[in-house]
């Protein structure tokens, strides 16, 4: 058996296709994946129909894209005129996969590592960042659509998902506040600040970044001394963290470069090269 963690699918059915032959992804290997399964891509759908047939062999930590798609159908929110969603959106199934999707999570603690979209926070330990992102996965996945007695629903939370208020987390935060400023860290986190406050704007790669900010792989981390963070998210890293604990699996296949996958077993990484 193996276990095989991929980067930023983003819609690329025909380079995932390729890169389990490659793998040579069989009956008993599982995928672990980082997120951004949807979007900007051109094949959204069909990327999401082979992962909900996986059913018991996937494990997935969504990503801003998903959490988007997923705000879109659920929380009244319109596509952008970058988003490639069109196609998925009028699917005949696309409430059921919408409802399968909202109910996988943000964070899994597993076997010595995490898989997450974005990343850990510094100063969250690893049970804590699991912790707070079950809070999150609690009203996502949950049941009620609609608030009832004050406790918020699905499409509540999809409805106030957006938002870069407040950048800095602080345990006293409640309700939709926390679940937002919870999602913002695990979901789009890159730079922060020497307080550990979310920085929105820099995307770049890291030599050009500015000098008042730090990647959030670049500070001691509780969660990191016994796990291994696998994520993806920062297509400008280009796979590099320079931290061994870190591992970048967010390789641009979207914006023609590669898509990858690290076997946990081994540590080994394979690519398959953009088609478009
Ligand atoms: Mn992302």
């Amino acid at each position: 058996m193996a276990t095989y963690a991929i980067g930023d699918i983003q819609g690329c059915w025909q380079e995932l296709k390729k890169l389990l032959k490659k793998v040579d992804f069989g009956k008993k290997d599982e995928l672990w994946l980082c997120g951004d399964l949807v979007n900007r891509g051109p094949e959204s759908l069909a990327v999401l129909r082979f992962l909900r047939d996986l059913d018991g062999r996937c494990k997935i930590a969504l990503g801003n894209h998903d959490l988007h798609f997923l705000a879109i159908l659920f929380g009244g929110h319109q596509p952008t005129p970058k988003d490639t969603l069109d196609e998925l959106l009028a699917a005949p199934e696309v409430e059921e996969l919408g409802h399968w999707l909202r109910q996988q999570r943000l964070l899994y603690r597993e076997r010595d590592h995490i898989l997450v979209h974005a990343g850990v926070p510094p100063k969250w330990g690893a049970k804590q960042a699991e912790a707070y992102a079950d809070e999150v996965t609690a009203v996502m996945g949950g049941k009620k659509a609609r608030s009832k007695k004050g406790a918020l629903g699905f499409a509540d939370f999809f409805r106030d998902l957006y938002g870069n208020e407040p950048p800095l987390w602080d345990q006293s935060l409640t309700g939709m506040t926390r679940l937002r400023t919870i999602v913002n860290y695990l979901t789009r986190m890159r730079m922060i600040d020497n307080r550990g406050a979310l920085n929105f704007t820099y995307k770049g790669a890291l030599a050009n970044a500015p000098q008042n900010l730090s990647a959030w792989f670049d500070n001691p981390s509780a969660a990191e001394r016994r796990h291994k963070i696998l994520f993806g998210h920062w297509a400008s890293l280009n796979g590099e963290t320079g931290n061994g604990q870190c591992v970048a699996l967010d390789t641009g296949c979207v914006w023609g470069r590669e898509l990858t996958a690290y076997c946990l077993e081994t540590g080994e990484r394979s690519v398959q090269s953009a088609l478009g």
